[in-house]
């Protein structure tokens, strides 16, 4: 039994609101699914955040069948659950549509009782649990849910004990957890021979007692933390290699990682004494750039620095180049502040919502937020929740300020 196990594509993703970079996801997308059919799988899994967002775009859509159409006509079955960033509290999801077209089978907890070739349902109170089978092979999984969520239904054993457990979640024993990520324990989880997991963006894959416990990541780049290069530049120059990007092959539940090569993404962090010293280092490091390559260039320094003049010695250099300034005073030490030193009250509350994973049960309470913030007059809420509005009556606040926060969301 051989089996692709992806996760994360997060199509439809324009990162650092460019364009070109939903076909970057996409490329890296489909260079994944084609060489799980070159490696012969007899079925694929994906584990959640196939999409950027639950409310994907016409052109998104289409991106995500032609790819799934690729395994579809060699016969690969697909088992797939919603992410985070996928799943929708409305009835009807994304997934719900690619599996009316016959592209894949979704797991999880649903009103309707599935039964079909690789499907089965398992009655559990007013709903079913559809889980996957192949061959004598069970494949259980279901949507993401809130740690505390899950727990509950754990302790009714929604999930049985099973070959393949498919979720979208962090497991602390596996994952460097960030400060306030969600997670579950080990504990709390069915017992499983592989655990398909996703939400994590970098590849791991960990045995516990006998048991995978496996995250592909993200095909591509998704944040600056994912970089494929970091050059720091403080006293001396140090260069470092980031993380592998792919998707792994599981053959007799043994994961082998299959690396899928994407667009270099280069973290550069500088720190100048004046503008001559910015300009002497950042032309030092263009060596190590390629013109196809993403640069995210911060620059730590105690005096004002032309970051325009900046931008103009290396655009020519690279696809696209974001550059900041950290202003720091001479007697302190390079640090990341904390959020509530660096965001207002306004947009700390703001981030609170956004980071729920039933977010679209706020939008109301948001625009609210928002409308009180910019004392806006009138107000529109576009289908894809990007916000236009008219008649701002109060200056327009610094670009800096915004562009962090919009960093600061989009991971
Ligand atoms: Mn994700």
């Amino acid at each position: 039994m051989k089996f692709a196990h992806l996760a994360d594509a997060h199509l439809g993703y324009e990162q650092y609101h460019l364009p070109f970079r939903a076909e970057d996801f996409a490329k890296s997308f489909k260079f994944a699914v084609e060489k799980a059919i070159e490696e012969n799988v007899d079925f694929a899994i994906i584990s959640g955040d196939l999409f950027h967002r639950s409310n994907p775009n016409p052109k998104t859509i289409k991106q995500a069948i032609d790819i799934l159409s690729m395994l579809k006509r060699e016969n690969i079955p697909i088992f797939a659950i919603e992410g985070n960033h996928d799943k929708t509290v409305k009835d009807v999801s994304i997934y719900d549509l690619l599996e009316s077209l016959g592209l894949l089978y979704k797991l999880g907890l649903r009103r309707k009782f599935v039964e079909g070739e690789f499907v089965r349902s398992k009655p559990f109170g007013d709903y079913n649990l559809v889980y996957g089978v192949f061959e004598d092979f069970k494949i259980f999984g279901d949507t993401h849910r809130s740690s505390h969520q899950f727990k509950s239904l754990m302790e009714e054993r929604y999930i049985p004990n099973c070959d393949i457990a498919v979720l979208h979640l962090s497991v602390k024993e596996v994952v460097d957890l960030d400060i306030k990520d969600d997670y579950v324990t080990i504990s709390d989880l069915p017992k499983a021979k592989y655990y398909a997991l996703g939400h994590v963006h970098i590849p791991i894959k960990k045995n516990v007692n006998g048991s995978w416990f496996v995250y592909p990541g993200c095909p591509e780049r998704s944040d600056a933390r994912e970089y494929s290069i970091k050059i720091d530049y403080f006293d001396d120059l140090s260069i470092s290699e980031g993380c592998r990007k792919g998707f792994f092959i599981v053959e007799n539940f043994k994961p082998r990682f299959v690396e899928v090569g994407c667009r270099d993404l280069i973290s550069a962090n500088i720190s100048a004494k004046d503008q001559r010293d910015a300009v002497e280092k950042v032309k030092e490091i263009l060596n190590y750039l390629n013109p196809e390559s993403i640069l995210i260039l911060r620059i730590f320094s105690g005096s004002v620095v032309d970051l325009e003049d900046l931008v103009r010695i290396v655009e020519r250099r690279v696809r696209h180049v974001k550059v900041s300034l950290e202003r720091i005073s001479k007697e302190r030490e390079v640090r990341i502040e904390k959020p509530n030193e660096f965001f207002t009250e306004f947009e700390l509350s703001l981030l609170e919502f956004l980071k729920r994973p039933d977010f679209d049960n706020f939008i109301n309470t948001v625009i609210g937020l928002i409308e009180r913030e910019f004392k806006l007059k009138d107000f529109k809420v576009l289908d894809d929740f990007e916000v236009k509005s008219v008649g701002v009556e109060r200056e327009e606040r610094s670009r800096k300020v915004r562009r962090t926060l919009f960093d600061f969301v989009e991971g």
